[in-house]
């Protein structure tokens, strides 16, 4: 690649010359569908900003002009010309580059992300720090269609134009969230796109100004003030915000000169900038829904590598049950914000439209919508990732539980999520849904368990519900819907009864509280195993039973230690304890610190949660409890 071969910074690539950069173009594209199709990786929208990566660093003087990248996903050719094409193929790895950006990786990565549209607040926030400081440098926030559908973007926006502070919006737009994007501003965006009598005027005008050249800040002008009068009064410039495009995110010509003539001007300024997703990758530009995050697969056939393993994704089963679930109940909707392939549920939608809510990357509202429809009598399921649910705590607490309203939360990507990092982890779920005043919490140990708690939610009317299951294949094949047997809400089940160990397991810890339970066998130790599905209400026949039996008793939940299950439990056994004070109890889940891009099997090998890890901790607990090995006879 002789162009991207002599660059490791920003600062040569301003060397090139505007001519050169079209083929620089081409050699990080071609270096990235070389390094993602071997190792895969989020790769549509990385093909798509290519140009306006390039055009970026070179008009801005980068890193003192802070370039912030929403969500981050999308930050492959900035890793690419910041000093980071050499160990660009390590990306997602364990110990190589994260797939999102990072401040310790690079002096260029100003802001981490993962989750949307936090790009305008954080550069509002920079942009004042820079003036109180008396800096002087530019701040540009880059954030595509999709992330403008987040209320937080709009609250960075309302802000900025009121501050009136020096500070510039790049809008991605490609129409694109991870599916199509939906809403009235995706609507509006398009409209603009599109105003045809706009867009001529606006070419002849250039032209025009080409044949009788002025002073470039003049033709500006002129521009604008044609776009304002056939464009009146644009969302953003009622925002405060002077809007300039739309121009065309493919041609580095245009995009160089836009940055060039916007970076003069003061006060918060927006670019429409127009790209296609996938863009040089004919598949991936055909269908970027697919192409959004690709496993390894064939350059030239585009043949994508099979997910591990025969049996589905809980993802999938989940979608293919709350389908079957909605044959039954009439009144049941899913809501969706916009994940309708992440979240399995775009099965429900093409199944029944008028019952499925995709309400854009707007998790807040869509809880509270979810609220608005149980407030009458409609039963909403809210399929939300457990790290996106975050950003609805508030309308979980107070549009939810406080009207003790009977929603399902149906939390996808519970636990560890492998390779996308701190910022996706799922391990907080268990800790924030307990705190919530009416929630039953609960967590299956299999695909069939999860459809079982799924219809117990939907047809339970006590309160708002939660469950949730982990990015991974369920262990055991799964019957349909209708041959699953029913679950009694609140109760626990007894795999497996010994005397040296009790496990307390939590959803995906069952299984490997099963395997630790048979190491321990051979080691000698006999070990109960109890399914602890639910979490709140806890099943306190069992967990008394268990307190009686059981000198060692081990808690095991893929979240956080911090106020999680186990935390629950010593609370509960307190009473237990201080009349057997001979009780122990060890608390196994995710330390409290970052757990770090790796493979998901990694990551659980990493925290101590497999099997062997289980039981050789059961084991030292049971032995100071004073379990003696009971050893076969030979
Ligand atoms: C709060 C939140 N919810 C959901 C997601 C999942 N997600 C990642 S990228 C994406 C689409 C973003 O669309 P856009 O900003 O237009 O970027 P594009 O991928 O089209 O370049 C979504 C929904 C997220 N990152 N953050």
């Amino acid at each position: 690649m002789p162009l991207l071969d002599r660059i490791s910074s920003p600062e040569q690539m301003r060397r090139l010359s505007r001519g050169e950069l079209p083929e620089l173009a081409s050699e990080v594209r071609e270096r990235m569908i070389d390094v993602v199709s071997k190792v895969g990786g989020h790769f549509a929208p990385n093909l798509g900003v290519v140009e306006l990566t390039i055009a970026l660093h070179y008009a801005f003087d980068t890193p003192r002009d802070r370039v912030l990248w929403d969500v981050g996903h999308q930050g492959y050719p900035h890793k690419i010309l910041t000093g980071r094409n050499d160990r660009f193929p390590t990306i997602k790895q364990k110990d190589g580059l994260s797939g999102f950006l990072k401040r310790d990786e690079s002096e260029y990565d100003v802001l981490e992300a993962g989750h949307a549209a936090t790009s305008i607040s954080a550069a509002v926030g920079i942009a004042t720090a820079r003036d109180l400081k008396g800096e002087d440098h530019q701040v540009i926030a880059v954030i595509g269609d999709g992330s403008m559908t987040c209320g937080l973007a709009y609250e960075g926006l309302n802000n900025a134009g009121h501050t009136d502070r020096d500070l510039i919006v790049i809008l991605n737009d490609n129409e694109m969230s991870i599916s199509p994007n939906v809403g009235a501003i995706h609507k509006y965006l398009t409209r603009l796109t599109t105003n045809p009598l706009y867009n001529r005027v606006r070419d002849e005008l250039k032209g025009l100004l080409q044949r009788a050249p002025m002073v470039e800040d003049m033709a500006i002008r002129l521009e604008e003030s044609v776009k304002n009068m056939l464009v009146p009064g644009t969302l953003f410039e009622e925002l405060g915000f002077r809007y300039f495009g739309p121009v065309d995110g493919h041609d580095l010509d245009a995009l160089i000169d836009a940055f060039g003539n916007v970076k003069r001007m003061k006060g918060p300024r927006l670019i429409h900038v127009v790209t296609r997703k996938g863009k040089g990758f004919p598949l991936a530009e055909q269908n970027p829904m697919v192409w959004h995050g690709a496993t390894p697969f064939d350059k030239i056939s585009g043949e994508m590598a099979k997910k591990k393993g025969g049996l589905p994704a809980y993802t999938n089963v989940f979608g293919k049950g709350v389908t079957e679930l909605g044959a039954e109940l009439p009144h049941l909707t899913v809501i969706t914000a916009a994940m309708p392939s992440g979240t399995g549920t775009g099965i429900f939608g093409d199944t029944y439209p008028d019952r499925y809510f995709d309400v854009g990357i707007a998790e807040g509202h869509g809880v509270t919508f979810a609220a608005g429809l149980a407030l009458e009598g409609v039963r909403p399921v809210v399929a939300i990732y457990s790290t996106f649910l975050q950003r609805a705590y508030d309308s979980i607490i107070h549009d939810v539980a406080l009207q003790n309203l009977p929603v399902v939360f149906a939390m996808d990507r519970g636990g560890l999520v492998g390779n996308d990092g701190p910022t996706h982890m799922g391990l907080y779920d268990i800790a924030y849904m307990l705190a919530v005043p009416n929630m039953i919490v609960t967590a299956p140990k299999d695909g069939a368990e999860m459809l079982a708690l799924l219809r117990l939610g939907a047809e339970q009317d006590q309160g708002p519900f939660s469950l949730r299951y982990p990015r991974d294949n369920v262990p055991a094949p799964v019957p349909p819907l209708a041959e699953i047997p029913r679950i009694e809400l609140g109760s626990w089940e007894v795999l497996r009864q010994g005397d040296d160990v009790a496990l307390l397991a939590v959803g995906t810890m069952v299984q490997q509280a099963l395997e630790a339970a048979r190491i321990l066998e051979v080691q000698g130790y006999n070990a109960t195993v109890v399914n602890c599905r639910f979490l709140k209400p806890h099943d306190e026949k069992v967990l008394a039973w268990v307190a009686e039996r059981h000198n060692a008793i081990v808690t095991i939940e893929e979240g956080t230690i911090v106020n999680g299950f186990g935390a629950l439990i010593a609370r509960v056994l307190e009473p237990a304890r201080r009349d057997r004070p001979e009780i122990t109890l060890d608390i196994l889940g995710i330390p409290d610190r970052l757990i770090e891009h790796a493979t998901r099997q990694q990551q659980l090998e990493e925290v101590g949660l497999t099997p062997a890890a289980i039981a050789e901790r059961a084991q030292a607990l049971a032995e100071a409890a004073g379990a003696v090995p009971v050893r076969e006879t030979a």
